[in-house]
């Protein structure tokens, strides 16, 4: 907790505006306003930086290091405020110098450096390793362009630059003194100096990687952890400029474009694997600068190498920053003179890896060809760990040929980052129960007959801070004001809040928080689309990725249906229910980008229909992304969690909408089933087909979504409407989906869940009739989301996997 008077604050801040601005606080634009106390904040938070750096290296406490490609930050300032704990004081002060805090935070751009779920939980993580006194630093790429922006036109996705460094960016520190050399290319001469075999790199092309740092503020503790990411520079004095010869300023020219490339942008695709040469290159990039930097850092402080693992725990979002594994036994053998046992037995130790997806089309495999030619080195030491690794597979499998090629990490032409990563790491987890248990039971099922102890499930959480203490305001009033504050630093505690669920004040003071939220957002979708919506009616939210397995497509046909219905029957009986979505699709999926222009083209017709507009309206919100997702989730009064059961391997916004008093409605898949466990089956709505089923059907077959479809009148109905000019004169326009779904007999049993959906849809509306029933469900998925917090996670991953922190320390 920063301890800071009302008065200096306000006289800290009035001077930090002239110093930057030259001017008087009248005369500055709301952005120099926001610039001054972005830059406020970050100067007080200096010194505790300082201090927590100090500490680490005094204390030689166990360092955790979280790779990862993408972190998802959103906007830093309302958060950096809470957990410095003076939020309330600058609101205050700032009032009294006539500016409105929340117009400020609204002014700052996301920090989109993330696609989805993967990086906004790498984001949540920081926010809990810092909360939770747990050295924990993050490490990544700063993206020039993070995410594209999405701008709905006609009814379409058309993608803008993410230009998010425009306005420059208060939050991060240009560290050019702690910057590293990344080689690329060239060969590697091997030579025998002083009877010691060794690997000489040459002719490379060196890539300078320039370190920006910001801060990780904990929640009240003092403590100020570090994100690093890195942004790819040409060394400046590899190509002499002045030279005015011909072909050495383009060849300049083409070094400097090369290199700036490897930062560039955000690859903004987050379920097909492409084998694109400049994202392996992302990948080495800042994995190499990462691990140079923590073994420099190291070394400085510590000595000696041999018991790194002991120091360092260095753990891999995913596969994308799987080459940290021969990366850190390059610098050990080549650079620190260790052997290649010594070096194994540090890496294996210090690496653990999160798995975080079972679609097969979006495991990571580098054509040798290309993987041997940008990094020499690093292959040759791949080659070696697969040699030795399929070694120890001969002598423990004899014969069993098709097992081990199988298993080998290089095979049919390709360096599979997966296997790699299990091979040389101590701990494979996936993030839901579920998720874990297919893991082990399917996709990855010879590796954990091999290795069984490395294989555990981390269920993933989101940080109860920002997603509902920074988000929904009121709702944490409500709860300090009946349980007190104890959850905030134990969010389990949560629990108590169902004790006054008998209450009716409680009760109404839940319903009349979301109907605030609800008012809000309304507004914001006013604003964004023009389309006027009832807070009355029930919020129905759908905001995620964009992609078949997730099923917007079942959603967008039970409205289509639930419109045929209202046509049919224009006094229907039934709750009016504004339906929202939200999501990107990646810019080549054709199949996703269909499903929003549908979505769009069902909303056109629906809500400019008057005879159903009372009850039915439909709403695509464009460009979701961090910042709004904190204006949607705590006005929802459902959260549609519909993947198809097995392919979400946890979701995290439906832990964000049950901390927000949402209903789910969902299948029992990823962490849905952990929630349903919670809630209990009186407090969510299941439906759909379990793991076993579907898994039946994959196995052996025998779904045909035709004549699931030919016994259903709705469905036959719906599907026709797709194609026959219903919702767009081209009648061709959404036959791409309708052959999805029955051509080529949609492996996302859609049809199938369709009847299942409905009738959960309308016992959705009959409770929601009963207004206590509803707000009593809506109590108990608040009072047990604390499980979901990510402190819960990171606790875990600190005893379990990192052996680090305050916890283990006490054992
Ligand atoms: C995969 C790929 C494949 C190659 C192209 C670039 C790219 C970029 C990102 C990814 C990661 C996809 C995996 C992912 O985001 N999984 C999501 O992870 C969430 C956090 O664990 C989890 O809640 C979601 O269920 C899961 O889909």
């Amino acid at each position: 907790m920063l301890n800071i008077s009302k008065k200096t604050f306000k006289k800290d801040y009035v001077k930090k505006f002239i110093e930057l601005h030259g001017k008087e606080l009248e005369e500055g634009t709301p952005q120099n306003k926001y610039e001054t106390l972005g830059t406020l904040v970050r100067d007080y938070i200096a010194e505790m930086w300082i201090a927590t750096n100090k500490k680490y290296n005094k204390t030689q406490e166990k360092q955790v290091y979280y790779l990862s490609a993408e972190f998802l930050l959103g906007r830093l300032l309302g958060n950096s405020l809470l957990n410095l704990g003076i939020r309330d004081i600058c609101k205050e002060g700032l009032a009294e110098l006539n500016i409105n805090l929340e117009e400020l935070e609204n002014l700052e751009q996301d920090q989109g450096l993330g696609n989805g779920g993967l990086g906004r939980l790498a984001a949540c993580f920081l926010d809990s390793m810092a909360s939770l006194n747990i050295p924990g630093h993050g490490c990544g790429i700063r993206y020039k362009y993070g995410f594209f922006e999405q701008k709905i036109i006609n009814g379409s996705q058309i993608e803008a630059p993410d230009n998010w460094l425009r306005g420059g960016n208060v939050w991060e520190i240009r560290k050019p003194d702690k910057a590293e050399i990344v080689k690329f290319g060239g060969e590697v001469k091997v030579e025998m100096i002083d009877g010691n075999m060794t690997f000489i790199h040459i002719n490379y092309e060196p890539v300078l990687a320039v370190p920006y740092d910001t801060p990780v503020v904990g929640y009240e503790n003092q403590v100020i952890n570090t994100l690093r990411l890195w942004s790819a520079e040409p060394v400046s004095n590899e190509f002499d400029f002045s030279s005015f010869s011909r072909g050495d300023f383009l060849k300049a020219i083409e070094y400097k474009n090369s290199v700036e490339a490897i930062s560039h942008v955000l690859y903004p695709d987050d379920s097909f694997y492409e084998g694109k040469l400049l994202r392996l290159k992302q990948q080495y990039f800042f994995v190499s600068a990462g691990l140079q930097s923590i073994i420099r850092h190291y070394v400085k402080h510590n000595g000696d190498l041999e018991n790194l693992d002991e120091k360092i725990a260095i753990h891999i979002n995913d596969t994308h920053p799987t080459l940290a594994i021969p990366e850190l036994m390059r610098i050990l053998i080549d650079e620190e003179g260790l052997s290649w046992d010594d070096a194994w037995r540090i890496t294996t130790n210090s690496v653990s890896y999160t798995n975080h997806t079972i679609l097969a089309e979006a495991l990571e495999k580098w054509p040798v060809d290309m993987f041997k030619k940008i990094l020499p080195r690093i292959y040759m030491i791949v080659e070696e760990i697969n040699r030795r690794f399929c070694e120890e597979l001969w002598s423990k499998y004899i014969g069993q040929w098709d097992k081990i090629s199988r298993m080998a990490i290089i095979g049919d032409g390709y360096v599979k980052m997966a296997h790699l990563a299990i091979v040389g790491s101590h701990s494979v987890n996936g993030v839901a129960k579920l998720h874990t248990e297919i893991l082990k039971k399917q996709e990855m099922q010879d590796f954990y007959y091999l290795y069984p102890r490395k294989f555990n499930n981390k269920t993933n959480g989101i940080t109860h801070r920002r997603w509902l203490m920074k988000s929904n305001p009121k709702l944490t009033k409500l709860l300090v004001d009946t349980i007190g504050d104890s959850w905030i630093k134990h969010p389990t505690d949560m629990e108590k809040f169902e004790n006054h669920l008998d209450d009716k004040s409680v009760l109404e003071r839940l319903q009349q928080i979301k109907t605030e939220n609800k008012i809000d957002l309304a507004k914001t979708i006013k604003q964004s689309s023009g389309i006027i919506v009832d807070p009355n009616s029930i919020f129905d939210v759908q905001v995620k990725r964009i992609h078949a397995y997730k099923r917007q497509t079942l959603n967008c046909l039970r409205v289509m249906n639930l419109y045929n219905k209202l046509l049919e029957n224009p006094n229907l009986d039934i709750v009016p229910r504004t339906v929202i979505f939200g999501g990107k699709a990646a810019p080549g999926y054709f199949l996703a980008k269909k499903t929003i222009e549908l979505i769009n083209a069902v909303a056109d017709k629906i809500n400019n229909d008057p005879r159903v507009n009372e009850k039915l309206k439909v709403v695509y919100l464009e460009n979701y992304r961090v910042s709004l997702a904190e204006s949607i989730i705590p006005a929802a009064d459902i959260s549609e969690q519909i993947s198809t059961t097995t392919k979400e391997a946890s979701g995290t916004s439906n832990m964000k909408f049950m901390m927000n008093g949402a209903i789910t409605i969902a299948t029992l898949d990823g962490a849905n089933v952990e929630i349903r466990d919670e809630v209990g089956d009186d407090n969510i709505v299941i439906f759909g087909m379990n793991e076993r089923e579907v898994l039946d059907y994959y196995k052996n077959g025998g779904y045909s979504s035709w004549q699931v479809c030919n016994e259903d009148e709705r469905l036959k109905r719906v599907t026709q409407d797709l194609v026959n000019g219903y919702y767009s004169p081209d009648k061709e326009k959404f036959k791409t989906i309708y052959e999805h779904l029955l051509t080529y007999n949609d492996e996302f049993f859609v049809l199938k869940d369709f009847d299942s959906y409905l009738r959960a849809q309308d016992k959705v509306d009959e409770i929601y009739r009963d207004s206590i029933r509803w707000q009593k469900m809506a109590g108990v998925n608040i009072a047990h989301s604390g499980i979901f917090s990510s402190d819960r996670t990171i606790q875990e991953y600190a005893t379990g996997i990192w052996g680090s922190g305050f916890l283990y320390k006490n054992l």
